[in-house]
């Protein structure tokens, strides 16, 4: 089982989109292990996005994401990581495919709706900068043996 982090962005929120997005990683049978509404502290932000100091977008990103609320949250599968960043689609909303969160319902390349980490180690990283360890649930939907085949050693 992996764990990755996925922000619903300021615009997300704003738009009343938090309950479309959920609901579609919910439907594909992924976990929530942790969840809460946050604004992003200003040094938060700045760790988060570090990776992208050096771009001329990184200073009206920070802005954007400490912009008003957000919801943070922690999604547990297999491959977790990778099924979420596809549902996500590609980075910009005008490219994103049909189908995908940012390509149903986005434009914009900044205001692209939500962010989900890229790697297992971006994800450890980011995971323990929006969460404390005991905020992180470990818990067994009662679904689970039909969301995967459990008759092996693990989830398949
Ligand atoms: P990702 O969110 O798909 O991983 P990254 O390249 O890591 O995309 O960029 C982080 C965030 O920075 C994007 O989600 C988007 O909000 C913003 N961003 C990336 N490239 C641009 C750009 O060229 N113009 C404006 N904002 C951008
Ligand atoms: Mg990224």
């Amino acid at each position: 089982m992996e764990r990755t982090l996925i922000i619903l962005k300021p615009d997300a929120v704003q738009r009343g989109l938090i309950g479309e997005i959920i609901t579609r990683f919910e439907k594909k049978g992924l976990q929530i292990a942790g969840m809460k509404l946050m604004v992003i502290p200003q040094s938060v932000a700045e760790t988060h996005y570090a990776p992208h100091k050096e771009k001329p977008f990184y200073p009206g990103l920070v802005r954007f994401m400490t912009s008003g609320p957000v919801v943070v949250l922690a999604l547990q599968g297999v491959n977790a990581i990778t099924i979420a960043r596809n549902l996500m689609g590609a980075t910009f909303g005008s490219k994103a495919a049909p189908g995908t969160i940012r390509g149903d319902y986005g434009v914009s390349n900044a205001y692209n709706l939500i962010h989900g980490s890229d790697s297992p180690e971006a994800a450890e990283k980011e995971l323990y900068l929006f969460f404390k360890k005991e905020e992180l649930l470990d818990w067994t939907p009662t679904i689970q043996s039909w969301v995967y085949d459990m008759t092996g050693a693990k989830p398949e």
